[in-house]
């Protein structure tokens, strides 16, 4: 366990609002068959959720900045920290009434993720990492998993949105994980695959176009777990480009490894051959 006072501002912050967006996961069943559908209700809930952590954490860590997924970017007078928060992480699982969703939020200090909560309020699992402290779920120490063999993984993905242009990148990608892994899987909540992947249920997890709000908290549950995070190309600043590879540090060097073989332009010999 970690007993520091950073770690209960976080969790008590990210428990106060789980309060209130699992009462309203319940009343998402009831809207799904009313006309309007609970998109409405679900964009209310993450509002009320967000309100609810930043007015927690203000009150405890006066002066720290926000990154928040509704609220946007907000200037703090203590230029040196700042919050990253996500009060609705797996957003369409929830609007979906698939229990599959979290709360999550990270501090970075000085440009340095320090610290993360990840809260699924349905399943009760509280993910928590201060730096040097380790990573733990409720009273548990966390580990990555100890595979090395990528035939015997199981890698987790997250699917581009909408018709984005990385579609056909990420089905290359997809058609050369598959062909080698153990299996592969797409949860649909970015801050909950970092915690599986620091827990050791999934060997890696490769995603792009995330937020800072999406990954600050993961981040430092993996590296505190023992796993290593670069982004999708192997840089060291995944807060920087949005895009996040990782996982035990045999089968992310060998994710990554898939990643660079998909992407590799192709040239043909006839290509190549000059007219
Ligand atoms: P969200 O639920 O907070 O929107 C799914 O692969 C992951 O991508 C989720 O964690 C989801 O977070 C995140 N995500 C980021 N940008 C998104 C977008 N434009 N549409 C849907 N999910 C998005
Ligand atoms: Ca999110």
């Amino acid at each position: 366990m970690i007993r520091s006072p950073l770690m209960t501002v976080m969790t008590d912050a990210v428990i106060k609002a789980a309060r209130s967006l699992k009462r309203d996961f319940g009343e998402v069943e009831n809207l799904q068959v009313s006309r309007k559908g609970p998109g409405n209700f679900v964009s209310a809930a993450d509002h009320r959720a967000e309100k609810i952590i930043r007015e927690a954490l203000e009150k405890a860590r006066p002066g720290y900045g926000f990154v928040l997924e509704e609220g946007g970017v907000v200037e703090g007078t203590d230029a040196t920290h700042r919050w990253h928060v996500d009060p609705l992480d797996g957003t369409t699982n929830f609007l979906h009434g698939i229990p599959h969703f979290c709360i999550s939020v990270g501090l970075e200090r000085e440009g340095q993720i320090v610290a993360g909560v990840i809260y699924d309020p349905v399943k009760d699992e509280m993910f928590i990492a201060e730096r040097g402290k380790g990573a733990y779920v409720n009273n548990r120490r966390l580990r990555v998993a100890a595979r090395r063999d990528m035939a015997d993984s199981v890698i987790y993905c997250g699917l581009p949105h909408f018709a984005r242009p990385a579609h056909p990148r990420f089905l290359l990608e997809l058609s050369s994980v598959m062909a080698v892994s153990g299996g592969v899987r797409r949860m649909g909540a970015a801050a909950l695959d970092l915690a599986y992947v620091a827990a050791g249920r999934s060997d890696a997890y490769w995603e792009r176009d995330l937020q800072t709000w999406d990954i600050a908290a993961g981040i430092i549950l993996v590296r505190e777990a023992g796993g290593f995070v670069t982004d999708c190309e192997g840089g060291d600043d995944p807060m920087a480009s949005r895009s996040i590879c990782c996982g035990n540090e045999a089968v992310h060097r060998e994710l990554l490894a898939i990643l660079r073989q998909a992407n590799r332009p192709v040239t043909t010999a006839a290509a190549a051959r000059p007219a």
